[in-house]
């Protein structure tokens, strides 16, 4: 028997159509129990994972019954590669996307036409909290094709009405030269890209903070306030931070205010969030630190229920769109975190550290190896341009300091010249791993 499917609804874009928390509440309860018999209806595995737990889609009563439901994760999807845990039939999916992941085989996500018309309005949601209107000029520099950032972003975009320059990733120069031509006001793109396109705008003479440009919307791999002021004072824009996720919709999850840059607002009338205990699998209460999980409440095409994502961050109140709870940024991703003699360290508390170093650039890079069967974590940096190569030796003094007393780790610190460390033209790669 195929569930019907979820009720016809009325999208949500700007704070003026945003539900109160409770009517959210009970939308949620509603929307919830749709996709847990969905799901159950429709995917072999999800029904045999709901049997082994001793649970139905009829137990849940309310959003707390949740928790007796699986978990799902990454290895899931790999084991049903490319289209086992799809809901509906293969002709009715309209579009997929693929991640290939740091580790392993590639997974495949995909969209029906309602699905798609969802991640639009979501993606339009988190634009307009962004700060862009309708009519705004968007430079779209996350990458389009099987990675979800380029064409999630185009999707929303369209949707509230902007005009999108779908310039994808790489080419720095030509980035440039459409950002002075077409005179952009929002640009969408990685971080640690952003940053390598202030380096040649530099290089070129040019002022960054001279361009049209007034908000960046940086995601796609993690970034720190402490970097936030660093883009800010050097492209004189803001810089507010978009989170998704491909196996939960890609782009768009969540989404934080230009007003309040305090944290990203879950979009949670489509995707539910809990967080728990990475060891026990706990439901924490909000306020608390752990693996955030998803379960999507409208997806037709990839259910997915309780899913982990790896990525650890804290739940709180909404601000600028109060029913909407927020999820501080994200602090890492589980396997990101380096246990260095003893010690957990994520590259983004390194990266809080190195910006407060005047001398460093932001970019960087953490390099483990294994000498002697004892942990070593090298942190590669770069001097500012305004410093001589004798300055090296002192600048790595002070990192290697600074890390120890911030962190409570012991690194090496070698300082490269500038310019020398390889740029990311998508999502940077932090960790190399010689172990
Ligand atoms: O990175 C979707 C996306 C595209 C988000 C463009 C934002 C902008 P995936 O390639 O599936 O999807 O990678 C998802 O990237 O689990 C996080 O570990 C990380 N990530 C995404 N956004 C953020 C962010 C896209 N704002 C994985 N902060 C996630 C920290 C992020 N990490």
């Amino acid at each position: 028997m195929e569930p019907t499917p979820p009720p016809a609804h009325d999208p949500i874009i700007d704070a003026a159509d945003d539900p109160s928390v409770d009517e959210l509440r009970a939308l949620q309860v509603t929307r919830l129990q749709w996709s847990l018999r969905h799901a159950f209806a429709n995917v072999e595995h999800h029904r045999d994972a709901f049997v082994a737990a001793d649970v139905h889609p009829d137990d849940l009563h309310d959003l707390d019954d949740l928790a007796r439901f699986p978990f799902m994760t990454k290895a899931d999807l790999r084991d049903h590669y490319p289209f086992g845990l799809f809901a509906v039939p293969r002709e009715q999916v309209a579009r997929v996307h693929a991640s290939s992941g740091t580790t392993g085989k590639a997974t495949v996500v995909g969209y029906t036409a309602a699905d798609l018309d969802i991640w639009g309005e979501v993606v339009a949601r988190s634009l307009v909290t962004a700060g862009a209107r309708p009519g705004d000029v968007l430079h779209n520099a996350y990458g389009y094709g099987l990675f979800t950032g380029g064409l999630g972003i185009h999707i929303g975009a369209q949707r509230l009405g902007c005009t999108v320059v779908p310039v994808s990733g790489g080419r720095t120069d030509r980035q440039i030269d459409l950002i002075v031509d077409l005179e952009p006001r929002i640009i969408t793109v990685t971080p640690s890209y952003f940053l390598a396109m202030l380096d040649r705008m530099e290089e070129r003479g040019m002022d960054p903070a001279g361009t049209t440009l007034e908000v960046g919307i940086f995601g796609a791999e993690p970034w720190t306030d402490a970097m936030r002021t660093e883009i800010e004072g050097r492209a004189g824009l803001h810089a507010v931070d978009i989170y998704g996720l491909s196996e939960v919709i890609g782009p768009g999850v969540s989404q934080e205010s230009v007003d309040t840059k305090d944290g990203l607002h879950v979009w949670e009338d489509h995707f539910l969030p809990e967080v728990i205990d990475p060891e026990t699998g706990e439901v924490l209460d909000d306020g608390h630190e752990g693996e955030l999980v998803f379960t999507s409440l409208t997806k037709q095409a990839l259910p997915i229920i309780r899913y982990r994502t790896g990525d650890l961050t804290t739940l709180r109140p909404g601000t600028a769109r109060p029913a909407f709870r927020r999820m501080d940024k994200v602090v890492g991703r589980h396997d990101d975190m380096m246990i260095v003699r003893g010690v957990n360290v994520f590259p983004s508390q390194l990266e809080e550290v190195l910006l407060g170093i005047a001398g460093l650039t932001p970019h960087y890079r953490c390099v483990l190896t294994r000498p002697d069967r004892l942990d070593r974590l090298t942190v590669e940096v770069e001097r500012r341009d305004d410093t001589t190569p004798d300055d090296a030796a002192r600048l790595a003094d002070d990192l290697a300091s600074a890390v120890k007393q911030q962190c409570g780790v012991t690194v090496d610190a070698v300082v490269a010249d500038p310019g020398t460390l390889d740029r990311s033209e998508g999502k940077a790669a932090r960790i190399i791993d010689h172990r």
